[in-house]
């Protein structure tokens, strides 16, 4: 019989559903990959709002992975909400130590909601520790802004913030332009269609790879919706999913949008405040 692909996720708990691994579970289930999750912080929160959190340790967070690592063969590791700099120090020598051929790294800075999930001195830690170690980093634009020191608001600034996170490590950087306008899709954009409807929708949600050299957009409808609690996670760890199922990293960031594309289009629309997308 066949192995199935193992991916790993180091992250918060969000335990209504939406973000954090839970919803990262089910995007590696959704691929087809068997799913294994690290906790980093259990979060108090719903749909309504973040209202607090309790962190893991470095120590807590070593003993759930190394298991999982002596154990399994691990395809691809993903991480989100890492909160303090011990955390950050211990997950970079974990990554180093244990030759870890795709890491994905989500530097997840706020919640949908506006709860800021970590502090400046740890996300300092992770542009500085995780980056150089990174397949590829994933910031919307609010994230890209503050790691980089700038505002993101024309095309130009994407290639700026994107050359200087390469230039901090990464060897690939997918920026998520979904808080930006975008209408008329240059052709040097190398657009990529996730659908005939992205074609044709009067707003795109356009995120931009940089990998390479090269950059690539990939174009799917605007969907104007308050559903989008998790959608970051959930592209991260599609993409990781994806990884680890043997993709090149243009392969499986197109069938993540789609996904999340899908999943924010078919959303169970729960809660009283930003329903989750359904992963
Ligand atoms: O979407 C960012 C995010 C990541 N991880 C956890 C979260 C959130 C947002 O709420 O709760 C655990």
């Amino acid at each position: 019989m066949e192995k199935q692909k193992v991916c790993l996720t180091i992250a918060g708990l969000d335990p209504s559903g939406g973000a954090g691994i839970i919803a990262d579970i089910k995007a590696f289930r959704a691929f087809g990959c068997f799913a294994t999750a690290a906790i980093t912080s259990i979060t108090f929160q719903n749909t309504q709002g973040v209202f607090g959190a309790v962190h893991q340790t470095a120590e807590t967070v070593r003993k759930q992975i190394l298991p999982i690592l002596e154990d399994f063969e691990v395809a691809s590791v993903k991480t989100g909400m890492l909160p303090t700099r011990e955390i950050i120090e211990e997950v970079a020598e974990i990554i180093s130590k244990n030759n870890i051929k795709n890491f994905i790294v989500d530097p997840v800075v706020r919640s949908t909601s506006g709860y800021d999930l970590i502090d400046d001195e740890s996300l300092k830690a992770l542009i500085d520790k995780l980056f150089p170690l990174a397949s590829i980093v994933t910031p919307n634009i609010p994230e890209t802004e503050r790691i980089c020191g700038m505002k993101i608001q024309r095309l130009e600034d994407f290639d700026k913030a994107a050359l200087k996170i390469v230039s901090m490590g990464a060897k690939a950087v997918l920026i998520k332009g979904g808080h930006l306008y975008f209408e008329k899709i240059e052709r040097s954009l190398k657009p990529i269609y996730i659908s005939p409807k992205a074609r044709r929708s009067a707003r795109k949600a356009v995120d931009l790879l940089f990998f390479d050299g090269e950059r690539k957009a990939f174009v799917a409808e605007y969907i104007e919706t308050k559903a989008t609690h998790g959608t970051g996670c959930t592209l991260a760890s599609a993409i990781a999913a994806g990884l680890a199922l043997g993709k090149n990293l243009q392969e499986a960031v197109f069938e993540a949008k789609k996904f999340v594309t899908n999943a924010i289009l078919t959303s169970p629309n729960i809660g009283k405040g930003f329903p989750p997308i359904n992963v």
